[in-house]
């Protein structure tokens, strides 16, 4: 599997329809649903930005078939989009599972040519981010995401990897050229400026007047964007959102990986931490009476707590026990009874983590409040009032997070600042 030359010659969109008949004769398919196609079911779920998503299920059990469109779906054909990034999703998923086992869905066939994915059904997971919305708890959470965060971008990077299969995955991710570029335009840039796709609820006008017009806060975004195109240190997972971890019970997944490249290792944390942040301003929104969810509101600062703290953890172990690559050897510390100063890199590593993740954090709100895809958590409060209320709450602390990122010396700072900023009327 070496290409990313899908071309659209042969491609053909799936239905729900055609499906059966088209993937009727693949034994990954048949061996799970039985051999008659005509018994299956196909729902198509059509609720991502980008793809065609098909839960297929017979009286034997079920699969996800994820096909890409040649365009960005949530803007339509106006917007191509390549359909190579099925097979940056493919590669994804498969140092993922290695790296982090047990969290991502086993691919049970990827046919390069259609674009298409069969893999495995979580079910009955639902998204986090329909959870958050709806004030469900969800023991474990924290653990599965921070252990994941340190296992894949430990375990993807130079500190771990064989050098040459590191350069090699350099390379064949660098080819993910234009999910990249959906992230360094609608997250870095588009916020700052009118930009056409953009858009914001009617009560923030005065806030984006603020935003445009604040150099320093334009200058570290930068700063970051540059971050972000020039430190290939790590694989991500490139679009760690709420809405790319399916829930049930205790039990989390991660799924969606189609944006994978090589960038800095605080990305996907910053990402994941800024859509808890997120879903915290938004309760104000989905709670019955003021308040009501205030018990729910400490749960998910607790899970932001607990994310960084178990990566923090996972990754120290990571540093100790699994530092096989070419950076920081052991012939230059341990090997020389220099323990300690492993350690003290270690520390010095964790912080640009830290400092990186709070600004990539900034950065991931305010592309959700001004910039072209936003979050259903403040997409669905209907009172528009209460939207841009909650969104400019998360505006605020954004911007603090970017610009005050060195200034803040642990989590409990973070979230206190959140505190402090949803407790203004
Ligand atoms: C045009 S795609 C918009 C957003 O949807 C994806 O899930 C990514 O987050 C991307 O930025
Ligand atoms: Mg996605």
């Amino acid at each position: 599997m070496s290409s990313a030359a899908a071309s659209t010659t042969d491609y053909q969109a799936l239905s729900a329809q055609t499906l059966p008949a088209r993937l009727g004769a693949l034994a990954p398919l048949t061996d799970r649903l039985g051999p008659d196609s005509a018994r299956w079911s196909v729902k198509e779920i059509g609720d991502g930005n980008l793809n065609l998503v098909f839960i297929v299920t017979s009286d034997r059990g079920a699969l996800i078939v994820k096909q890409a469109l040649p365009y960005v779906r949530l803007v339509g054909e106006s917007w191509p989009l390549p359909l190579k990034r099925a097979f940056f999703e493919f590669h994804a998923l498969t140092r993922q599972a290695r790296r982090a086992p047990g969290t991502v869905p086993e691919v049970y066939h990827f046919d390069e040519a259609q674009a298409l994915l069969v893999m495995e059904f979580f079910s009955p997971h639902v998204i986090l981010r329909h959870s958050l919305m709806a004030g469900e708890t969800h023991d474990g959470l924290a653990t599965t995401l921070g252990l994941f965060c340190a296992r894949t971008l430990f375990r993807g990077s130079d500190l771990c990897m064989d050098a040459p299969a590191r350069k090699a995955d350099v390379a064949l991710f660098s080819g993910n050229v234009e999910l990249c570029d959906i992230t360094e335009t609608l997250i870095f840039t588009d916020p700052y400026f009118d930009a056409p796709r953009n858009h914001h609820t009617k009560g923030l006008d005065a806030a984006v007047e603020r935003l445009r017009a604040d150099s320093a806060l334009k200058i570290e975004v930068q700063h970051l964007k540059a971050k972000f195109c020039n430190h290939g240190e790590t694989m991500l997972h490139g679009d760690l959102h709420t809405g790319s971890v399916m829930v049930s019970g205790n039990e989390a997944k991660v799924i969606d990986p189609e944006f994978a490249l090589y960038g800095p290792m605080a990305f996907d944390i910053g990402m994941l931490l800024a859509n808890f942040w997120m879903a915290y301003f938004a309760q104000s929104g989905h709670e019955d009476a003021r308040g009501a969810r205030d018990q729910y509101r400490q749960w998910i600062l607790t899970v932001i707590e607990d994310i960084w703290g178990t990566f923090h953890a996972e990754f120290t172990r990571l540093w100790h026990e699994e530092r096989t690559g070419i950076l920081y050897e052991r012939s230059l510390f341990e090997a020389q009874g220099q323990g300690e100063a492993a350690s003290r890199a270690l520390t010095q590593k964790l912080y640009e983590i830290w400092r990186d993740m709070l600004g990539f954090a900034g950065v991931e709100i305010i592309r959700r409040t001004l910039s072209l895809a936003h979050i259903a958590e403040n997409d669905l409060i209907e009172d528009e009032a209460m939207r841009a209320h909650c969104e400019a709450q998360g505006l605020e602390l954004a911007r603090r997070l970017i610009v005050e990122r060195s200034a803040f010396g642990d989590m409990k700072a973070v979230n206190d600042l959140a505190r402090s900023i949803a407790r203004k009327s």
